[in-house]
């Protein structure tokens, strides 16, 4: 039987990227898409404390007709870069409407290398996300990171938020993220996300891995 997940987003880039990836897996995607203003993010320290309270706002939302055995899952991501302490991390929302792409490739101008390696070590980054899923009264956690570098300019192409300033670590033959730089058998040759497309950024990103831990909880998994 296809269990319906209701999606509660307002970013179409991520509910693409979950359909992508959950579809496949005999589940159906549902867009839980509420007017702007019925839902708040609080501003707390953590991913995971966001994901809990947007769960439970969507649970008041539930369209009708849901169905007993529907789920629910909300997901939050940030982009946190070292040089920056962590900066934005659970700010990346607003940074990336305040200050955009370049703004963070301008807080990072100093930070440069002829040497490609050096050059990502400077400018090393990490994409974390945490799903949250409600089925059957309970609320399981999966979570994903994917670590990178800031480019040091902006891409043209695919993707959304910050994937045209952020390039994914390589990963070598078990599919494990490689130091920043270093070069494996599954490389995007230097490109950002947003230079591919999204079916190749699914391999590495933060969003693939969190929904994955998070299906290795479900009891059918
Ligand atoms: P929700 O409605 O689901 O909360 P959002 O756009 O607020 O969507 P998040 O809080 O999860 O998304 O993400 C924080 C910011 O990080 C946001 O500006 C996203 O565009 C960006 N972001 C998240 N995942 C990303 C990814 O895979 N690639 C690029 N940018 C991403």
């Amino acid at each position: 039987m296809t269990r319906t997940i209701w999606f509660l987003t307002g970013n179409a880039g991520k509910l693409k990227e979950a359909a992508n990836h959950l579809e496949p897996l005999g589940y159906s995607v549902k867009h839980l898409n509420l007017e702007e203003g019925m839902i708040t993010e609080p501003q707390v320290d953590t991913l995971e404390e966001v994901a809990r309270a947007k769960i439970n706002q969507a649970l008041e939302h539930l369209p009708d007709g849901g169905n007993t055995q529907d789920m629910v899952l909300v997901e939050d991501a940030g982009l946190f870069v070292n040089a920056l302490n962590g900066f934005p991390g659970v700010y990346s929302s607003y940074v990336l409407d305040t200050l955009g792409c370049s703004g963070i490739l301008r807080l990072l101008e100093h930070l440069n290398s002829e040497d490609t390696v050096q050059c990502a070590q400077l400018r090393a980054a990490e994409f974390q996300a945490v799903a949250a899923l409600w089925m059957n009264g309970e609320i399981l956690f999966g979570n994903g990171s994917c670590p990178g570098w800031i480019a040091l300019q902006s891409s043209e192409g695919e993707g959304f938020g910050f994937d045209p300033i952020f390039t994914p670590s390589d990963l070598d033959d078990l599919g494990k993220p490689l130091p920043p730089g270093q070069y494996g058998v599954k490389s995007t040759h230097g490109n950002t996300f947003g230079a591919i497309p999204m079916e190749e950024k699914q391999a590495y990103s933060h969003r693939s891995r969190a929904l994955d831990d998070l299906l290795r909880q479900l009891p059918s998994a």
